[in-house]
């Protein structure tokens, strides 16, 4: 029995191929840690189990978007796994698939497709997922849904139950990392964890031979280690855009100081020009939130326009944000640097309230 998931791995672009019926493995389309290790782990385990189904994992995300997940990055690092041998969304037409009738979908980490892939669902056949069940797949789909605090879990399950043989290192590192990050290191305070978790982490440890404490340290640390990006990754890491009236307006969360960020990047107005242009904003605005020791915020506004830069800075300034200027080293007029000293106005909190004034 080949026991290397990482030759399983390495064959999957060259044995890929839209003509031959193959199941497609699938997380969901927020593509975090989750979905790509139990997409990875739960294809090589039906690979394991009967080979003839084809299985092949699907990353739900563009390739480039892969490094903006810097827990994953490392993780697969640390598993010893190229991640240039992965399928991305681009790499398969999954429509063409359905179409001549070749697609079997197995969906991680989500039982519902999201609205962009939804002409997929006849295809389903099954699920492993942590959610609540929305009853939205072919009732002969086999599906196993259980409350646990990682999709991962479920997986680990499988292994194992079933083939134990094949938890080497490599396998058990992706799926007690997944398990660690989700539950917060199995801690009952966090409320994420069930018996369920800690007992497959505990067998996941055991066999592989695994420092949960420092595997887990790792991961938090490297999941809000922004270091390897530059503006333009910083800004759309984790970003929203919302149209506002006649005003397109976007926000990016930034979990990197103004100062430190500047002195990266000082051209960061033309970047994030760049990034206005290309998603055609009117209003650019980075909010950036960062524990150093104390947990901080702060914000940027960005917008070209003489005239409507004038009225956001006064409407903000004017708000409950607590907006205080920064002194940054920057040429960048166009560019409005604070503290923000209320810290209870996140994104989600700052959108009603800009909403109300832009279409006001
Ligand atoms: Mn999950």
């Amino acid at each position: 029995m080949n026991n290397d998931m990482t030759k399983f791995l390495k064959g999957l672009k060259n044995n890929f191929s839209d003509q031959k019926p193959v199941t497609i493995v699938m997380g969901n389309e927020a593509a975090d840690l989750d979905s790509i290790v139990s997409a990875v782990t739960y294809a090589w385990y039906l690979y394991l189990s009967d080979s003839s189904q084809k299985p092949f994992p699907l990353i739900n995300i563009p390739r480039a978007d892969f490094k903006l997940r810097t827990e994953a990055v490392f993780l697969f690092e640390e598993a010893g796994i190229n991640i240039d041998h992965l399928l991305f969304v681009e790499d398969v037409d999954l429509d063409k698939l359905k179409a001549g009738g070749k697609l079997k979908l197995v969906l991680v980490d989500h039982n519902k497709l999201a609205s962009g892939q939804a002409g997929l669902e006849t295809a389903i056949t099954g699920i492993i997922d942590h959610h609540a069940d929305e009853e939205s797949y072919p009732p002969a789909a086999v599906t196993d849904i259980r409350p646990v605090g990682s999709a991962a879990t479920i997986v680990a399950e499988y292994f194992l139950k079933d083939q134990r043989e094949a938890i080497d290192k490599s396998l058990g590192t992706l799926l007690l990392g997944t398990i660690l990050l989700d539950t917060v290191n199995l801690d009952p305070e966090a409320g994420r964890v069930t018996d369920d978790d800690s007992k497959a982490a505990k067998e996941l440890i055991d066999i592989a031979g695994l420092d949960s404490k420092k595997l887990f340290d790792k991961l938090q640390f490297e999941k809000f280690n922004v270091s390897s990006l530059g503006s333009y990754d910083l800004l759309r890491k984790d970003y929203k855009e919302w149209q506002l009236g006649s005003v397109k307006l976007g926000i990016g969360s930034v979990l990197l100081p103004i100062e430190k960020w500047v002195s990266k990047d000082p051209e960061i107005a033309s970047e994030c020009g760049r990034y206005l242009k290309e998603r055609k904003l009117d209003v650019l605005l980075a909010m950036n939130a960062f524990t150093l020791p104390e947990f901080t915020r702060q914000l940027v506004v960005y917008v070209p326009d003489n005239s409507l830069r004038a009225d956001t800075v006064a409407f903000l300034e004017g708000s409950d944000l607590g907006l205080e200027k920064l002194n940054v080293n920057s040429s960048a007029n166009s560019c409005t640097f604070y503290n923000q000293k209320n810290l209870g106005i996140s994104r989600k909190k700052l959108q009603p309230i800009l909403k109300d004034h832009f279409e006001g």
